[in-house]
């Protein structure tokens, strides 16, 4: 090798390690204690103890929280667009037609949590509805038996939120390895953190027309029959009875079947019995690429609350606004 190609090395590492050292100069500025100082010191207790007395009435509460913080931070960035509700001019990203499921109480649990910190001297209007998402999103993982972790802090709400804005940007239960991964990749996410964040769906439900192709008519090869090849036979069988054909649109079935209420590593031991709900979960062990972190994560729990934390972390930085191109929303779902 002559020195022309070192030098081209050493610059691909440069550029590397920039990018890695400074992801970007908004996130830069997250910090921890954000609030601390001056405004609103009580905010992470003020969080969540609204959110443990939401959780306390339903449990719902959790899978809806972390599903929202997730479309949040993937359509323009956590910046708490998906709450504001549609006006006579501007249809919001809440009502794009893939937030149908989202569940009404993942909103209410951001309200109620917000309407707490508003009512404590000192924090009224000083903290941002992104930030409270993503507090109240490491909180119910926690209260669901999941791993806890500290939250950067500093997020804005964003200034704009429309439902054309959704299309195409939120993973469909349909995709492949390359799909999945390169919506990930385009907001800083590597395939491991695909993986460990997908571990979201050891808790909550899904509508029977989610997977319904799986189970009924699975058109990805006609030898093979109706039924998706990768998918345990006994799993089949329970699906089929929970959502028979034509099923009210409405019924939801849990997502993990075996401790649906735990937030646990069982997502990654379902997947290595064929018991991955979604095409885009089961791919993640039959796609050879993936199929090690399934592996690793199904037998060590630790390993994965560690990659499961950093993926969040790294989730809550995506698109986040600063300085003019936010603001603390009064009321989450209206812009000031
Ligand atoms: C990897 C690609 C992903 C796809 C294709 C996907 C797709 C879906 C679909 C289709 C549902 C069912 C919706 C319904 O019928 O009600 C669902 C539910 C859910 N997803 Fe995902 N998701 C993905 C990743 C994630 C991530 C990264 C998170 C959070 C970190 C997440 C959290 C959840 C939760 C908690 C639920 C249950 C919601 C509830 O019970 O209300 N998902 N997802
Ligand atoms: C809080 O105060 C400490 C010590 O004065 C300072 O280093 C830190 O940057 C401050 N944090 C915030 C969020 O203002
Ligand atoms: C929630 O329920 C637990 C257990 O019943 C109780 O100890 C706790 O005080 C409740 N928390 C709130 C904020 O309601
Ligand atoms: C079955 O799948 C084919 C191909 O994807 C589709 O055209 C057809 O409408 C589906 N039929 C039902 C009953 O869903
Ligand atoms: C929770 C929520 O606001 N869901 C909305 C998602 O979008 C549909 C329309 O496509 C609305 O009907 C839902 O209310």
């Amino acid at each position: 090798m002559g020195r022309g190609f070192d030098v081209r090395v050493v610059v691909v590492w440069a550029l590397l390690l920039n990018l890695y050292l400074f992801p970007s100069k908004a996130s830069a500025s997250l910090r921890l204690n954000h609030y601390s100082n001056t405004t609103c010191p009580n905010v992470e207790k003020i969080v969540r103890d609204a959110v443990t007395k939401k959780f306390n009435q339903t449990f719902v509460t959790v899978p809806a929280t972390l599903r929202l913080f997730f479309h949040d931070c993937f359509v323009q960035g956590c910046d708490a667009s998906v709450m504001i509700a549609s006006t006579a001019n501007n249809k919001a990203e809440k009502d794009n037609p893939i937030n149908l499921s989202l569940a009404g109480d993942g909103f209410d649990t951001v309200i109620k949590a917000k309407a707490a910190v508003d009512a404590t001297p000192g924090c009224r209007n000083k903290v941002s509805c992104a930030d409270i998402l993503a507090m109240a999103a490491r909180d119910v993982v926690a209260l669901a038996g999941g791993p806890s972790y500290r939250v950067r802090l500093g997020r804005l709400d964003g200034l704009s939120s429309t439902s054309s804005s959704v299309d195409g940007n939120l993973p469909l239960p349909s995709f492949k390895l390359d799909q999945l991964t390169s919506m990930f990749a385009s907001r800083g996410l590597d395939l491991g953190d695909m993986i460990a964040l997908s571990a979201a769906h050891t808790i909550g439900f899904s509508h029977c027309n989610q997977f319904a192709n799986r189970i009924y008519n699975y058109s990805g090869n006609t030898l093979l029959g109706v039924v998706d090849p990768t998918i345990n036979t006994e799993y089949v069988k329970k699906l089929r009875s929970m959502c028979p054909k034509n099923v009210d649109p409405r019924i939801a079935i849990d997502m993990d079947p075996t401790t649906p209420q735990v937030f646990d590593n069982m997502y990654y031991k379902n997947l290595q019995q064929g018991k991955g709900l979604f095409t885009s979960d089961q791919v993640l062990y039959t796609d050879s690429r993936s199929k090690p972190f399934v592996e690793f994560w199904a037998s060590n729990s630790l390993a994965f609350e560690r990659a499961f934390i950093n993926a969040m972390t790294r989730l809550g930085r995506v698109g986040v606004k600063m300085g003019s191109q936010g603001n603390i929303r009064r009321d989450c779902s209206v812009f000031n």
